[in-house]
């Protein structure tokens, strides 16, 4: 971080080349042409298992150098951040490795796969901070603006004391038992089921939005299909199935209420078995004095209730979520254009790297990914306590 390049290159070394390293790389490369950032991100080199593929990721994004070893990303020296894009088992050795060579670490979702490496990160982060190294982990939806905005007017008191939060993330991509036991379908490298990669999003939406945390938790999950097809060769989401079959070891849904700290009443529902439902992330937050209801299959859409009007005027509107005075928009296309899923990813981008360039600190921050991480075991622990459950009586 020395020489006279890196004073106006944040140089990146990407893990990663699926799903989250394509979208992750593609935010990298945008965030400069639409905001102004003091250091251009520029990704110098990308680690990947499988050279090939890696190779290939390199050409189509224009990175210079590839690696099939993590290693050696965190031990470059023209390397200043490691962004972590690969299931959660790699999550903890290679962030804790990283931020004690100095690197800046942003990481992938949920930040671990259990809360004994969530703490070793987040004291990794604490003890690289006092370097002046920063982190943070990837619940990109903050960057999503209705759900931005959301959290404003709660901030604003439009809602008054809130009473209830209601989120459900539903998506249906492993609805169809022959599809194969990718990755995400086994505990030992994704920590937990849907609970974990998409109830995480959930958990941390519902803590951004409102400002109050999780308390307790009382919790049911489901594990539909027990055995899968072993898929054809190591694929994310798009996977094909091969010879062979093994057991789901994660959740496919979970269920979930809670009690939150400001005495909010919540509840949550986490599925990859809701057919017809792709990736509706949809929550209501209601309050004293007002309500807002999300859902993220219409993104630029943000519907709120204003419970101060007379009656008779009152009633859910929809608030196009796409005007220059709505956050990030400005930043983009003329008013009413709308943005996407792959926006949230650049607003990361821009979060993380103003916050290395000396801005606002880096939010969500491994503490806010380790809360995560300790709500997700206590619905594990609630979810694995039958003795908890009353039976619903026999009829007469
Ligand atoms: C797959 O379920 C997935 O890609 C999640 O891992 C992401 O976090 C979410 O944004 C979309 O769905």
């Amino acid at each position: 971080m020395t020489d006279a390049k890196s004073a106006q290159t944040l140089r990146i070394g990407l893990i990663g080349y699926s799903f989250m390293g394509s979208i992750h790389a593609a935010a990298w490369q945008s965030a400069p042409k639409f905001f102004d950032l003091a250091a251009r991100p520029e990704i110098v080199a990308v680690s990947g298992r499988d050279g090939t593929r890696a190779g290939e990721f390199a050409t189509r994004f224009g990175i210079g150098r590839v690696e099939t070893d993590w290693r050696r990303l965190v031990e470059a020296d023209d390397v200043d951040v490691i962004d972590i894009c690969v299931p959660g088992d790699l999550h903890a050795p290679i962030a804790i490795a990283a931020l004690e060579a100095g690197k800046h670490v942003l990481c992938e979702k949920p930040l671990a796969n259990t809360p004994e490496e969530a703490a070793a990160m987040v004291a990794a982060a604490r003890a690289a901070a006092d370097r002046g190294v920063k982190s943070m982990v990837g619940y990109s939806y903050r960057g999503t603006p209705a759900i931005a905005y959301a959290r404003r007017l709660v901030e604003d008191g439009r809602l008054g004391q809130i009473r209830h939060i209601r989120a459900r993330y539903l998506q249906d991509w492993i609805a169809d038992p022959d599809f194969p036991l990718v990755w995400r379908l086994q505990r030992e490298r994704a920590g937990s089921g849907a609970l974990g990669d998409i109830g995480a999003h959930l958990v941390d939406m519902a803590a951004f939005v409102t400002g109050q945390h999780l308390a307790e938790v009382s919790a049911l999950t489901e594990t539909f299909v027990k055995q899968r097809p072993l898929p054809e060769a190591s694929g994310g989401l798009a996977a094909t199935a091969g010879a062979g079959s093994g057991e789901v070891t994660v959740d496919d849904a979970a269920l979930f209420t809670g009690r939150t700290d400001g005495g909010a009443l919540a509840s949550f529902e986490a599925t990859r078995f809701a057919a017809g439902r792709k990736n509706a992330i949809q929550f209501e937050v209601n309050g004293s004095a007002g309500s807002v209801y999300f859902d993220f299959e219409n993104l630029n859409e943000l519907w709120f209730h204003d419970h101060t009007l007379p009656a008779a005027e009152a009633g859910f509107r929809r608030i196009h979520v796409t005007e220059p005075d709505h956050p990030y928009v400005d930043a983009w296309w003329p008013p009413g254009h709308g943005l996407g899923y792959d926006h949230a990813f650049v607003h990361q981008a821009v979060g993380f790297a103003r916050a290395i360039a000396g801005g606002p600190a880096a939010a969500p921050s491994f503490g806010d990914g380790d809360y995560v991480q300790r709500v997700l075991a206590a619905v594990e622990a609630s979810a694995a306590d039958d003795s908890r459950l009353t039976p619903v009586p026999a009829a007469g």
